[in-house]
């Protein structure tokens, strides 16, 4: 069976092919641009919803994984969470939704507070559906540091470290991320999946 990614960030592209030694193609390679619309209330509804909608597509022989992820800060009564990629607006980009949080935190009168990604990964294939999740917690910073990563991690500082995870080299970030402990539960059932077909 042939492994598509659900997913049009190249961000977690690159995190997948990174972490996957098989070949993973992403689905507008096969399918061209699809807008799908995430109107879950939960990252597990939204992963399940870009999964599903590129199975539907491709039929039988694929396995469709998606990851739908993002960033929550208590202070901020857990925003931006499932908007985190909208959080600026439609269309918004990593940068512009970063530059809102920065200023959201700075409203708040602080430099400095604690936050979490969190990412669901969804897999979809002919044997079923399953979700599974990661964390990885921290603190966001309103002076972003660091050119690495993708979305906010300039201004991330995972828990135990002192630089961003725009300075922390991939592979560190790998270890430690939402999408890698996510991906490492993940890869067990899709290793199986492929071997059953
Ligand atoms: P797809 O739905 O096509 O996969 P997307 O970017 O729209 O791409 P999401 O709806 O899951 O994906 O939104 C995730 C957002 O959360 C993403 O755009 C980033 O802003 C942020 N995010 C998630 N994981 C991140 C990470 O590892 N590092 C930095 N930002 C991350």
């Amino acid at each position: 069976m042939k492994i598509v990614l659900a997913t049009g960030n190249k961000g977690k592209l690159r995190e997948f092919r990174e972490m996957f030694r098989c070949e993973v193609t992403p689905f507008s390679e096969l399918l061209g641009e699809i807008d799908i619309v995430e109107d879950s209330d939960s990252f597990k509804g939204n992963a399940l919803i870009k999964a599903k909608t590129i199975y539907e597509k491709l039929g039988e022989e694929y396995i469709v994984i998606s990851d739908d992820s993002g960033i929550s800060v208590p202070l901020l009564g857990g925003e931006p969470d499932i908007y985190s990629a909208r959080y600026a607006g439609e269309g918004a980009s990593d940068r512009d939704n970063l530059l809102k949080l920065v200023e959201n935190i700075k409203a708040k009168g602080v430099d400095r507070t604690t936050a979490y990604y969190t990412a669901c990964i969804a897999i979809v294939s002919k044997y079923g559906e399953y979700t599974v999740h990661g964390w990885m917690h921290g603190d966001v910073i309103t002076e972003p540091r660091g050119e690495g990563g993708f979305g906010y991690d300039p201004m991330f500082v995972p828990d135990g470290y002192a630089l961003t995870l725009g300075e922390i080299d991939n592979e560190v970030k790998k270890g430690i991320s939402h999408r890698g402990k996510a991906l490492r539960l993940a890869k067990p059932i899709i290793k199986l999946l492929g071997s059953t077909s």
